[in-house]
C-alpha cells in the first residue's frame, strides 16, 4: 500500500491533519491502535482556542461545533473566598469555545469516514522505517496480517505513549520534563453547570475547577495526591470536597448528581526537541505534554497541525520545502509559550505540600495582582484564548 502522508494515531492531531490534507487533495492513511469507540470514550479537553476553531472551519467540520459549542468571553478565578472575572473578549477581542475533545474527535471521524478516508483501526506492531531517507515506510499488523505502508512523509500523532517520538534516535533527542506532585480527579455529571463560565479556584485545601460540556453536562476537577486512586472517592466524597474548595456564592448554585465518568490524570510538563527527524514529524502529545490547567494540550496539538499541514501543502503544491524544513523550529517556538503559561497557571492555582509561608504569600500576591491589574489580566487572557500561530 502507498500514500503521501502516513499518520500514526487517530486522536485529534492525526484526524485533523488527515482532514486538512484531504481538503487540499493530499492523500493520507491513519493508523490507529484502538477502535473509534475507544478513542471517543476518553474524556479529555473541554476548551478550544480561537486557532483550533479556525482550523475546524478550514477543515469543513465546524457546523456542529458552532451549533452546540458554547462561546465563553471570560472566566472566574476564586481565591480566599472571593471571585474575580478575567474578561477575554474585552481585553483581547477574542473568546474561547467550550466544546469537548470527544465531540471534536467525533466530528473529525465522521468527516473522514464520509469522505472515504483510510483509517485502519486496531493496528499493532507499528514500526516507522527509513524516516531519515527519501523513502520512508511504516510496517504494522492488522487483522493478523503484516502490512507495509510506503509514503513520502510520516506524521507521528500517536500521543505520549506512542512509538513515533522513540523512533528519533535517543542521541538526537533532548527531553525536558517536570512532574507535578499532584493529579486531577475529574468527574462528568449530567447536571447543569454551577456557572455559565468556568471557575478556577485556589483554596487552602487545593485546586478545583468547574467546567462543562453543555447546559446539562458538567465537568469538575479537584487537585488530589498523585498516589490517590479513583476508587477512594465516592461521588458524595467528591462533591463534599469540591464544596469545601469553592466560594459560598458558587456552592449555593452547585447541583450535584451521580458521576457518569470519574478518573485521575497525572500532571506533567514535557517537551521533546526536535519535533522532526528526516521525514518524520511529531505532532501533539507525541512531542509535548502540559498540565491541563491552562487548557493547552489539545490546543497546542492543533497549532502543531497548522504548521505541519501548511508545510506539507507548500511542498506538494509549490515544491517549497521551507515549511517542512522549519516545522520543528516554528512549532517549538509556540509550544514553549504554551508550556510556560500552563506551568505559570498551575503554579498559581495549586497548593504544594512543600510550600513555605513565603511561597504562599507570593501566590496570594500574584492572585491579588491578577485580580486588580488590567495589564496582568490582559496577559493571562491572550494566552488563554490562544497566541497567534
Ligand atoms: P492523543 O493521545 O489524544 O491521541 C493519540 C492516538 O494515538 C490515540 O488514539 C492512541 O490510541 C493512538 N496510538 C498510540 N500509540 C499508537 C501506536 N503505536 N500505533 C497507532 N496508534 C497509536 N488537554 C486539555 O486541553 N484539557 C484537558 O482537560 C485535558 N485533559 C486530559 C486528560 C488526560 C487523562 C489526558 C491523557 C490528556 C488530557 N489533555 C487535556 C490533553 C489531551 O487533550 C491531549 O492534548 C490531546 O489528546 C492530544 O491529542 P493527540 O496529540 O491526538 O494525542
Ligand atoms: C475541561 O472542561 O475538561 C477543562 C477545561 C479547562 C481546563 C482544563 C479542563 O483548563
Amino acid at each position: 500500500m502507498r500514500t503521501q502522508v502516513a499518520i500514526i494515531g487517530g486522536g485529534p492531531s492525526g484526524l485533523l491533519l488527515s482532514q486538512l490534507l484531504h481538503i487540499r487533495g493530499i492523500d493520507s492513511v491513519v493508523l490507529e491502535r484502538k477502535t473509534r469507540d475507544y478513542v471517543l470514550g476518553r474524556i479529555r479537553a473541554g476548551v478550544l482556542e480561537r486557532g483550533l476553531v479556525s482550523l475546524m472551519e478550514e477543515a469543513g467540520v465546524a457546523d456542529r461545533m458552532h451549533r452546540e459549542g458554547l462561546r465563553h468571553d471570560g472566566t472566574l478565578i476564586a481565591h480566599g473566598g472571593d471571585m474575580f472575572r478575567v474578561d477575554f473578549a474585552r481585553t483581547t477581542g477574542h473568546s474561547v469555545m467550550v466544546y469537548g475533545q470527544t465531540e471534536v474527535t467525533r466530528d473529525l471521524y465522521d468527516a473522514r469516514e464520509a469522505a472515504g478516508g483510510q483509517i485502519v483501526y486496531n493496528v499493532e506492531d507499528v514500526v516507522i522505517e527509513g524516516a531519515d531517507t527519501d523513502t520512508p515506510f511504516v510496517s504494522y499488523t492488522a487483522d493478523g496480517k503484516s502490512h507495509r505502508l510506503a509514503c513520502d512523509f510520516v506524521a507521528g500523532c500517536d500521543g505520549f505513549h506512542g512509538v513515533s517520538r522513540k523512533t528519533i534516535p535517543q542521541d538526537l533527542r533532548q527531553e525536558f520534563e517536570k512532574v507535578y506532585p499532584f493529579g486531577w480527579l475529574g468527574i462528568l455529571s449530567e447536571t447543569p453547570p454551577v456557572n455559565h463560565e468556568l471557575i478556577y479556584a485556589n483554596s487552602e485545601r487545593g485546586f478545583a475547577l468547574c467546567s462543562m460540556r453543555n447546559a446539562n453536562l458538567s465537568r469538575y476537577y479537584i487537585q488530589c495526591a498523585m498516589t490517590d486512586r479513583v476508587e477512594n472517592w465516592s461521588d458524595d466524597a467528591f462533591w463534599d470536597e469540591l464544596k469545601r474548595r469553592l466560594p459560598q456564592a458558587a456552592v449555593a448554585e452547585l447541583q450535584t448528581g451521580p458521576s457518569i465518568e470519574k478518573s485521575i490524570a497525572p500532571l506533567r510538563s514535557f517537551v521533546c526537541e526536535p519535533m522532526q527527524w528526516g521525514r518524520l514529524f511529531l505532532c501533539g502529545d507525541a512531542a509535548h505534554i502540559v498540565p491541563p490547567t491552562g487548557a493547552k494540550g489539545l490546543n497546542t496539538a492543533a497549532s502543531d497541525v497548522h504548521y505541519l499541514y501548511n508545510g506539507l501543502r507548500q511542498f506538494y503544491e509549490e515544491g517549497d520545502r521551507s515549511g517542512i524544513d522549519r516545522y520543528s523550529e516554528r512549532a517549538l517556538a509556540r509550544v514553549w509559550k504554551a508550556e510556560r503559561f500552563s506551568w505559570w497557571f498551575s503554579s498559581l492555582m495549586h497548593r504544594y505540600r512543600d510550600q513555605s509561608e513565603f511561597d504562599l504569600r507570593m501566590q496570594r500576591a500574584e492572585l491579588d495582582f491578577l485580580a486588580s491589574d488590567a495589564a496582568a489580566q490582559a496577559a493571562m487572557a491572550i494566552n488563554y484564548v490562544g497566541l497567534d500561530y
